[in-house]
C-alpha cells in the first residue's frame, strides 16, 4: 500500500467508520470504567465532534489531550480528526511547566483534560496564553472543579445534548490530524506532527503485513495513547481491522496493574516495552502463577532493544514470542520489525516492506555489510519537520531520507542489530531521557558543584541513568543528601528521569578544553 492508494480527500476517521455498518455491534473498547460498541464509540465521537464544532474549532486548529487512557480519549481523538482539527496527544507523565510550553507552542485552543490531572496546571494557569476552553474528564460529579473557571465544563455535560450524527470534514490526505512531542538532548521538546494517510499507511505496512493483526483480536499496550507506540498498536491498529483494544489508565510500571488487566480483559495481543517485561519477569505473583496469560498469542517490544536474555525468559515461562521492531515518532510507528515466523532475539528484525532503510558513515556513504553506521529511514510517513524548530529540522529530515540518530549493524542474514545512539539520548523504559536535562536538574540544587549523567545496564540488561556528583565544599557525601537528591530530581522532573544509581565523586574526568568524558564514566 502506497499513499496514493487513498484518496485525495481522505479523513482518518475511516480507520473507524470504513465496515462500521459490519461490525456496529462488535466491541470497540474495553476498560474498567466503560465498555463501547463500534456504533456506540461512533456516536461518541460525532458528539464530541459537535461539540468541538460549537466552540468554533476549526479546520488545521490544535485541540490538547491530556488525558489517562480511557474511552473519552479514545473518542475526543478521532472526533477531534473527523472534523479536520490537529489532536495533541499530552504526555501526562511531565511537569506542569512542560505542560504549559507543550500547550502553548500547540496554541491549543481547547483541552481535554483529565480531573485527576488538573490540579497539575494550577500553577502555570496563568502562563497559558491560548487556552479557553477547558473540559473535564471523570472526578467526582458531586465535589467541585479544583480549578473551576467560567469555561471549565464536565465532558459528559458538555456532549450530554449533541447530535450523533456529524458529517467528516473534507480533509486532504496530507492535513495534519495528530501532534505529539518528543524531547531532544537540550531544549525544548519537538513537535512532531502526523498527516491522515500515515495511520492507514502503518497500520497496513507494519500491523496487518508484517504482525498479522486480524479481526478477532484484542489488543492491550502499556504504552500509552499519548505515544503513538500505544496510539497505533492499542487503538488506530485494532480499530483499522476491526478488533477491539483494552485501556488502562492506571500506571503500567506497575506489573500488577498490568497482569490484572491481561487477566480481566483477555488480550491476545501485548505491547510492553523491554523495561515492563522485565518487571513482570521479577514479580513473584506472576512467576506464582497467579495470573492467566493464556489469552494472549503474540507480544510486541519496541521503545529500546529488547535483550535476547530476556526475549529467552519470557519465551520459557509464558510459551510466547515476542515481536521486536524499532519505531520513532517521526515515522509514527515501527519500520524495523521481527515478524511471527522470523524472529532473531536481540536484533530489530529486518525492514518493513514499503519503507527503505540503510546504513552510512558520517559521510553519508554506506558502510560495509557487518559495520556499524547511522541508520536513515524512508517511509511515507515520516514527518516532514518539527514544530517551530526549523534548524533541527533541517539536520534531521533530509528529503526522504531521516536521520534517526540510531546506530546499527546489518548482519550476514539481513537483521538489523542496535548498537546505541549518536546523541546522548537515553531511552529509559522505552522513553526518552535526555542526561543534560537529569544534570541541569541536579547542578540546581544546592550542594552541587558538577555533575554528570549516563546511561548504564540494569540487571536485564536495560539502561537506567546513573549521576556521578562533585559536592560544592561543606555538603557531606552523605546516604541521606543521596536520597534528597533523588528526591528533588522526582520533584522537578518526570519521575522516570530520575537517576536510579548515584555516586559522589572527587572530580570528573574531562578533556583538556574542560569537557566531561562520559565514555569513561560509562566504562566504570
Ligand atoms: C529507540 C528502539 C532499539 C530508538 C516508538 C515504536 O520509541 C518510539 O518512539 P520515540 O520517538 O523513540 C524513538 C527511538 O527509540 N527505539 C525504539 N524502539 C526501539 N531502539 N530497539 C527498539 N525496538 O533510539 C529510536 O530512534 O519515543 C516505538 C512505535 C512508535 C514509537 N514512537
Amino acid at each position: 500500500m502506497r499513499a496514493s492508494d487513498l484518496p485525495l480527500q481522505y479523513n482518518a476517521v475511516q480507520i473507524l467508520e470504513h465496515n462500521l455498518a459490519a461490525r456496529a455491534d462488535q466491541v470497540a473498547l474495553y476498560s474498567p470504567e466503560r465498555e463501547l460498541t463500534f456504533r456506540q464509540t461512533s456516536d461518541e465521537v460525532n458528539r464530541v465532534g459537535n461539540a468541538l464544532k460549537r466552540l468554533d474549532v476549526h479546520i488545521g486548529e490544535s485541540v490538547a489531550i491530556l488525558n489517562l487512557d480511557n474511552a473519552e480519549w479514545a473518542a475526543a481523538y478521532f472526533a477531534i480528526m473527523k472534523i479536520g482539527a490537529v489532536a495533541v496527544g499530552m504526555n501526562t507523565l511531565l511537569k506542569p511547566h512542560e505542560h504549559a510550553y507543550i500547550l502553548n507552542d500547540s496554541r491549543a485552543r481547547v483541552l481535554i483534560v483529565h480531573a485527576a490531572l488538573l490540579p497539575a496546571l494550577d500553577p502555570v494557569r496563568e502562563q497559558l496564553l491560548f487556552v479557553k476552553h477547558v473540559i473535564v474528564v471523570g472526578g467526582d460529579s458531586s465535589t467541585p472543579l479544583r480549578s473551576a473557571q467560567n469555561d471549565t465544563v464536565r465532558y459528559e455535560d458538555w456532549i450530554a445534548n449533541e447530535s450523533a450524527t456529524l458529517e467528516a470534514a473534507p480533509t486532504h490526505r496530507d492535513d495534519f490530524c495528530a501532534l505529539n512531542y518528543s524531547s531532544g538532548t537540550t531544549g525544548e521538546p519537538k513537535g512532531i506532527l502526523h498527516a491522515h494517510k500515515d495511520l492507514p499507511l502503518t497500520a497496513q505496512l507494519w500491523a496487518v503485513n508484517v504482525l498479522g493483526l486480524r479481526e478477532k483480536d484484542r489488543t492491550f499496550a502499556t504504552a500509552k495513547l499519548f505515544f503513538t507506540f500505544g496510539t497505533g498498536g492499542n487503538l488506530v491498529f485494532p480499530w483499522y481491522v476491526g478488533a477491539s483494544c483494552i485501556l488502562m489508565a492506571a500506571p503500567p510500571r506497575i506489573p500488577a496493574n498490568v497482569l490484572q488487566t491481561i487477566d480481566r480483559f483477555k488480550p491476545t495481543i501485548h505491547f510492553n516495552a523491554p523495561t515492563g517485561y522485565a518487571a513482570i519477569l521479577a514479580d513473584q505473583d506472576f512467576l506464582d502463577g497467579k495470573y492467566d496469560l493464556s489469552s494472549i498469542r503474540l507480544c510486541v517490544s519496541a521503545g529500546e532493544s529488547l535483550p535476547a536474555p530476556v526475549w529467552h525468559a519470557w519465551k520459557e515461562k509464558t510459551g510466547l514470542d515476542i515481536i521486536d521492531g524499532i519505531g520513532c515518532t517521526e515515522i509514527w510507528h515501527i519500520f524495523i520489525s521481527n515478524r511471527p515466523d522470523d524472529i532473531r532475539p536481540g536484533s530489530s528484525g529486518k525492514p518493513v516492506p514499503g519503507m527503505d532503510v540503510k546504513i552510512v558513515d558520517d559521510n553519508m556513504n554506506p558502510v560495509a555489510q557487518g559495520e556499524v553506521g547511522n541508520l536513515l529511514v524512508k517511509s511515507e510517513t515520516t514527518a516532514l519537520f518539527y514544530l517551530h524548530q526549523a534548524e533541527k529540522s533541517r539536520r534531521t529530515f533530509l528529503g526522504e531520507w531521516l536521520l534517526t540518530g540510531d546506530k546499527y549493524m546489518m548482519d550476514a542474514d539481513g537483521y538489523f542489530w542496535h548498537a546505541g545512539r549518536s546523541d546522548d539520548m537515553l531511552k529509559v523504559g522505552g522513553i526518552f531521557v535526555s542526561p543534560v536535562e537529569v544534570e541541569s536538574t541536579l547542578l540546581s540544587h544546592p550542594a552541587v558543584l558538577e555533575c554528570a549523567v549516563v546511561g548504564l545496564p540494569d540487571a536485564s540488561n536495560l539502561i537506567k541513568p546513573k549521576a556521578f556528583v562533585v559536592l560544592k565544599q561543606g555538603y557531606d557525601a552523605s546516604d541521606a543528601l543521596k536520597q534528597e537528591l533523588v528526591v528533588y530530581c522526582k520533584e522537578k522532573m518526570a519521575e522516570y528521569k530520575r537517576p536510579r544509581w548515584l555516586d559522589f565523586v572527587n572530580e570528573l574526568p574531562k578533556t583538556a578544553t574542560g569537557k566531561i568524558q562520559r565514555f569513561k564514566l560509562r566504562a566504570q
